[in-house]
């Protein structure tokens, strides 16, 4: 805590203002506030990278392997196939390239959130050098082609292309795989690897079709509007008025490029975010020369352990992010040791009221700045992080327009409504995020249809059921990659090396001893789900008091996703269930039929 945060602050008020903000913002209709681009709004998920779709004939294959998606799940897998010299795969992507949310996302001020030495994979084996701690989207985007390249990947791929239905065959134990250019393709082993903020969503509000200006979602940019690129110099905005949706991860980023080059700017905010220090700055090229052999995997893991809560003699990251951690992590030893709830509570708040002072300093206006101040616990919401956002609203170019927690009313052909005045714009830009969590079926697009014509929707229909997150029983030979009952790091990367790894290092056993299917026990698959949900309960009590976030389902979650939670246990002891799993050669959790040969 900074010495300039007066303890003198008045909780009990604090606590009542948190509750408060809560109850404006819960809306009885949830998760059914939005629509997945790919639906309703279908219009809007156009390929602004890739405008026009190459021509190709239909595929008819056999392959050891389906992988589909080209971002980091499904590159990460290929790369550990490759390295246990398998070589007969076929990667499916939506995208014209390897990349997935670096593909997609190419928003101006696009950058990791989290640092780039242990966000950016595979630095040591390619000799990348992120430029700067936090790098821009473009340079993890050809990190992603990089591995691509020197691990061969492209050969096989299958890009613009999306993926359908998967139907197990029991006679001939594989996979077909049905894509929407008609191709068919049998697969003994299918990872689906469709991302875990891969699916777009807009507000569910009147007239956003209607709207006659340019809109998009900020993972479509349309730079053909608005001019330049990631790194801004947006002068198709030069006279124009903008409107931005969103203050998440996504808009504080892509707010300060759009305010430098609009003639106006309306930020529509129906959530103050918390934004502290980011700290951005180049690359030490000569420290980062200096590294050791094998420093990459040890920085990722003090991270993590840093913010699982398990103090470590030194903090490798250490930026606001980490620091934050590490005073949790304090709090956490706290409360081993007995420090009662309300003083731990009460630093909580602390942390908040810094954020707010922050915005004080910096903010001028007084009604802007206490409009931007937060108003719930840390981390009911991914924390924020800028040098550039608050700033924004010192310029006389830029409008914030404070919803009061109720988001904006409805779209017109000339504009925005909200309280009942109408902004007239030229643009709208919808940084309004991407479902997380939600139904399997409905984030991926994929039919699956498993053993006895059992489809994937039906046997979770009351909630995902998995082991280790990753397969389920009755679908042999599939891997699904998501952080629905798995480990989550606050390093999604981190997570994305455990899963391939794991994946990689089972489909590898099978091929090598002619195992043909695959799948978990029906009891091992019970017996995870019930520690999940055992081990989630803290967690989930702590978010269903929380603001309405995509976190906690909006605050309202619905009965069928009861279950899908990550795996309460932490990313460590996940990563060690993986480890112990492989370590006893996948026995006892796992069935395996042997190979028929076709
Ligand atoms: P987020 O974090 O889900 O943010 C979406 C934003 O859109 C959030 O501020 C919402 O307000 C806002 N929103 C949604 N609907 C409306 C309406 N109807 N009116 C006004 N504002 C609205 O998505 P991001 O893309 O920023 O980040 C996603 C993750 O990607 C991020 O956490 C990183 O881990 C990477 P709300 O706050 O819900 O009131």
């Amino acid at each position: 805590m900074t010495d300039s945060v007066t303890p003198d602050i008045d909780f009990d008020a604090l606590e009542k203002r948190y509750t408060e903000e809560r109850e404006k913002r819960l809306r009885a209709d949830g998760l059914g506030q939005y629509l997945s681009l790919s639906g309703t709004f279908s219009s809007f998920d156009a390929d602004p990278n890739a405008p026009t779709a190459f021509e190709r004939e239909p595929v008819e294959r056999r392959t050891d392997i389906v992988i589909i998606g080209g971002g980091y799940g499904g590159l990460l897998t290929a790369v550990q196939l490759r390295k246990h010299n398998v070589t007969d795969i076929t990667i499916i992507e939506k995208g014209a390239d390897f990349g997935g949310t670096w593909y997609w996302n190419r928003y101006p001020g696009v950058r990791c959130d989290v640092e780039s030495y242990i966000y950016v994979p595979m630095l040591e084996e390619t000799g990348f050098v992120p430029s700067e701690k936090y790098a821009k989207g473009a340079e993890i985007y050809e990190q992603c082609r990089l591995i691509a390249r020197k691990f061969d990947l492209y050969r096989d791929a299958l890009f613009q292309t999306i993926t359908k239905t998967l139907a197990w065959n029991e006679t001939t134990q594989r996979w077909l795989v049905r894509t929407n250019r008609g191709d068919t393709i049998e697969a003994r082993f299918v990872v689906s690897a469709t991302g875990v903020y891969s699916s777009p969503k807009l507000p569910k509000i009147p007239g956003i079709e209607a709207f006659e200006g340019a809109s998009f979602h900020t993972s479509r940019w349309d730079y053909a509007f608005t001019g330049g690129d990631t790194d801004g110099n947006l002068t198709g905005l030069k006279g124009k008025k903008v409107g931005v949706i969103g203050t998440g991860s996504t808009g504080i980023q892509c707010v300060p490029p759009v305010a430098e080059y609009a003639d106006e700017l309306y930020l529509f905010q129906r959530t103050p975010a918390s934004v502290d220090i980011r700290g951005n700055r180049p690359t030490d090229i000569s420290w980062f020369k200096s590294l050791p052999s094998g420093w990459e995997t040890e920085r990722v893991m003090n991270f993590t352990l840093w913010t699982s809560g398990v103090p470590q003699v030194e903090d490798m990251i250490d930026d606001s992010m980490s620091n934050l951690c590490r005073e949790t992590a304090a709090q956490a030893v706290a409360r081993s040791e007995g420090v009662d709830e309300d003083e731990l509570n009460k630093a909580e708040i602390l942390r908040m009221e810094r954020v707010r002072r922050r915005v004080e300093a910096i903010v001028k206006d007084k009604t802007t700045a206490e409009a931007l101040k937060p108003y719930f616990h840390y981390f009911c919401k991914r924390p924020g992080f800028s040098d550039d956002y608050l700033q924004v609203f010192n310029r006389r170019n830029v409008t914030l327009v404070d919803t009061g927690g109720n988001g904006i009313e409805k779209v017109t052909p000339r504009g925005i409504v909200v309280g009942g005045r109408e902004y007239e714009l030229d643009c709208i830009v919808y940084a309004t995020g991407f479902d997380f969590m939600t139904s399997f079926t409905r984030e991926s697009g994929l039919s699956i249809v498993g053993t006895g014509g059992r489809s994937l929707e039906e046997h979770w229909s009351h909630g995902a059921k998995t082991l280790f997150g990753m397969q389920t029983n009755g679908f042999p030979n599939l891997f699904l990659l998501s952080m629905v009952q798995a480990g989550m790091s606050v390093n999604y990367r981190h997570s994305a090396d455990e899963q391939s790894k794991y994946v990689a290092d089972l489909i590898f056993h099978c091929l090598k001893n002619e195992v043909g299917a695959v799948e978990p026990t029906a009891e091992a698959v019970e017996e995870w789900v019930g520690l999940c949900m055992e081990l989630s309960g803290p967690n989930r009590r702590f978010h269903e008091k929380c603001t309405p976030s995509y976190l906690n389902f909006e605050g309202n979650r619905p009965p069928e996703l009861e279950l899908n939670a990550p795996f309460g246990g932490g990313p460590l002891a996940y990563f060690e269930y993986l480890e112990k799993t492989k370590a006893d050669g996948f026995k006892g959790l796992l069935e395996f039929t042997r190979h028929v040969v076709k």
